[in-house]
């Protein structure tokens, strides 16, 4: 039998926490082979919540779970994790400048990038789900520098499978037969989902989605604006934002990066940038990425026209500016 994997969860007690917990405890992440030890952390005002979780996954006696950790302490919940989901950090409220919202998230970072520093298992992978979510994985990268880069991410899968779930309406096709459409940039209104380069699966091969809508106005207007602004329209609808979905984004990132991506076959994640299609270095920023032996590949050599170049760089700009902001809650 495998060794459990233990997987920590911050912010467990809130909407994405509830939902994602028992999807990790049934294997939905790491596969129905792997025994898992779930860690989660929220603080003193969660704590009872918190432990209300703990008895639910108890009295769900999931085969898989041989353990469970609930705490209020950063670095009982950090010791000895192999995957890290960050999903708790302090939200925007009502009339609260950005910079407020940021100065308080880069602090919560900060202190758990130490902890996940000194006390998680080695090659530890690291998801950051919490919004500002690319900024607050580069708070987490400067300041776990014993962690190698490629083993900080952060989610844009949600938006990646969002975009899959528009072309399987519009075409009227399933969402399994759509690939390789690309989430570029920022998790925010700035993104760039991109399907130049997506295929839907046809009897006997592939078509381009470009070729199957051939309304490129929607494909440039409605399609993006869609995609970009769902969050709004979950949080209109629900009046609560996006859980399950977000739930389930987060398995498939980790579970991709960990068992590999189906060849042929990229998808989105929030990465370090090395300078791929002219993107900083230095930013966490929305690439394809391929997937093998645990390690993430940002897909190379696709064609970037000039109405995508744009969009590119103005995600980038926007993160660059982030960054800025974030590093002024520093001093
Ligand atoms: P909730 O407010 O329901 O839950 C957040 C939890 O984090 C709470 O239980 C809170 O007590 C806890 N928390 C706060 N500070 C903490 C700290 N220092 N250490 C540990 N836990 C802490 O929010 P929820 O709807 O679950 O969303 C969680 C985060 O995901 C938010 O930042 C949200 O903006 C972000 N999202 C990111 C998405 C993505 O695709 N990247 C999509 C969904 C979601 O909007």
């Amino acid at each position: 039998a495998k060794e459990p994997v233990r997987v920590l969860v911050t912010g467990a007690a809130g909407q994405i926490g509830y939902a994602l917990v028992p999807m990790i405890a049934r294997g939905v992440m790491l596969g129905p082979d792997q025994p898992v030890i779930l860690h989660m952390l929220d603080i003193p005002p969660a704590a009872e919540s918190l432990n209300g979780v703990k008895m639910e996954l108890v009295d769900a006696a999931f085969p898989l779970l041989k353990g469970v950790v609930a705490t209020t302490d950063v670095v009982e919940a950090c010791t000895g994790v192999n995957i890290a989901i960050m999903v708790g950090g302090f939200p925007r409220k009502e009339g609260m400048e950005r910079k407020d919202v940021m100065s308080k998230n880069v602090s919560i970072y900060k202190s758990q990038a130490s902890a996940l520093e000194k006390h998680a298992a080695a090659n530890c992978k690291v998801l950051v789900v919490a919004n500002p979510a690319n900024t607050n994985a580069l708070i987490l990268k400067e300041f776990a520098p014993s962690i190698p880069e490629k083993n900080i991410t952060c989610l844009t899968r949600l938006d990646h499978n969002r975009a899959l779930g528009q072309i399987s309406e519009r075409l009227n096709v399933q969402v399994s037969d759509v690939k390789n459409v690309i989430i570029w940039g920022n998790h925010s209104s700035t993104q760039y989902p991109d399907v130049n380069h997506a295929t839907v699966k046809t009897q006997g091969g592939e078509k381009p989605v470009k070729e199957l809508v051939s309304d490129d106005e929607w494909l440039k207007g409605e399609f993006i604006t869609t995609v970009q602004q769902r969050g709004a329209a979950i949080i209109k609808a629900r009046k609560l934002s996006s859980a399950l979905s977000a739930a389930s984004a987060a398995c498939d990132h980790i579970r991709d990066w960990v068992l590999g991506t189906p060849a042929g076959t990229w998808v989105s994640m929030g990465v370090y940038s090395d300078g791929s299609y002219n993107v900083p270095v230095g930013l966490i920023y929305s690439f394809p990425v391929t997937c093998c032996n645990g390690e993430w590949t940002i897909v190379q050599g696709l064609q970037i026209d000039e109405f995508s170049r744009r969009k590119l760089d103005a995600t980038a700009a926007e993160l660059s500016e982030e960054k800025a902001l974030a590093y002024s809650c520093l001093s």
